[in-house]
């Protein structure tokens, strides 16, 4: 009735008027608070390019101290280029879009300490006033929430080998799957079953996008064998192509040539990786940090020199992408 529908609103404004400035205010009630960095906030409210990014790369994905110093490179690219970087996460139960410097060391020292969190750890890290690295499906989900509408990061989750058995699909395809953000990564990694993650991909009506390339990566190398349905060769092509569709857009980057890690020397890394991950019976959330962590070990280092250089190479991509939206949104 109109007049229930008129005292649901007078307790929304209500709500959002008691809250701080910094706190999204959500139209919902029960809404998650969110607390904005005040130079996100500004560049959002202003139109201006911003670029979310992720937590558990710093977390789980590289060891200290080079996630630091490549969590702290990888903001300054984006600013170099043009947009304000926000790095997502949560801390002490708030989830934060926009990260302080001591907030970066903070998570990059607590590493894997810090709780792995995807979108369905999201209530329970918020409601323990938990620590949460946040993966590529809890960043978007809270990038979207406060309207950012780009997000970088390394190689996102995917079909794992034996997933049609295990079914451990990561979280972060159903998220492209309904969250309206531009995901650019380098692909996805072998530790995954690549082709299955695009059929997956397919089923979720997640336009996948290969920039300059009509191929879609595996993360270390250029190529996965793989063909992808859409090609973009500039910025401005990807900003075209983010039509308002209410699902996700993956835009894969190859690595560039000069640091791609030779494909075998990965291949029977990762091989060796697998063979231990089954037999420790290393299952669920825990596989992927095991997975990352052990074909560092064993290339020696030479996969961490890629993962960063790929990841520089995305933010570059990443706040170009944003600045051509930005324009194009004029
Ligand atoms: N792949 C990488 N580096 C990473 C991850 C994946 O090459 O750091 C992280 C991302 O945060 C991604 C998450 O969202 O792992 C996926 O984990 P899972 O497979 O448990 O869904
Ligand atoms: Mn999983």
């Amino acid at each position: 009735s109109s007049a229930a529908v008129s005292r649901l609103n007078n307790l929304r404004r209500h709500l959002d008027s008691n809250l701080p400035d910094t706190t999204i205010k959500a139209s919902r009630l029960n809404a998650i608070k969110v607390k904005v960095a005040a130079e996100v906030s500004e560049a959002l409210s202003l139109g201006r390019p911003v670029v979310a990014l992720e937590s558990t790369i710093i977390s789980h994905g590289m060891p200290y101290p080079q996630n630091l110093e490549t969590a702290k490179q990888v903001e300054a690219i984006v600013r170099e280029n043009g947009a304000i970087p926000a790095t997502i996460a949560i801390l002490d139960g708030t989830p934060c879009v926009g990260l302080t410097i001591e907030e970066l060391e903070r998570l990059a020292t607590l590493g894997t300490k810090a709780q792995k969190t995807a979108r369905r750890d999201i209530a329970h890290v918020v409601a323990s006033s938990g620590n949460g690295a946040t993966t590529v499906s809890a960043s978007m989900f809270l990038a979207s929430l406060v309207g950012i509408p780009v997000f970088v990061t390394g190689g996102i989750g995917g079909v794992h080998r034996h997933g049609e058995h295990t079914m451990d699909i990561s979280s972060d395809l159903t998220e492209l799957g309904r969250t309206p953000v531009a995901v650019i990564c380098a692909g996805v990694k072998s530790i995954l079953d690549i082709p299955r993650t695009l059929e997956y991909l397919e089923t979720q009506g997640v336009c996948v996008a290969a920039y300059k390339t009509n191929e879609f990566p595996a993360f270390f190398t250029e190529s996965s064998g793989c063909k992808v349905s859409c090609r973009v060769d500039t910025p401005e092509d990807e900003a075209n192509i983010k039509l308002n569709l209410g699902t996700g857009v993956l835009i894969a980057v190859p690595i560039p040539r000069e640091h791609s890690t030779s494909g075998h020397i990965i291949e029977s890394a990762i091989q060796k990786a697998l063979k231990e991950a089954r037999e420790n019976k290393i299952t669920g959330n825990a596989e992927t940090p095991f997975l990352l962590a052990r074909v560092n070990e064993l290339t020696g280092g030479a996969s961490l020199a890629s993962n960063i250089a790929l990841v520089k190479n995305n933010a570059l991509v990443g706040a170009k992408i944003a600045t051509a939206l930005a324009q194009l949104r004029e």
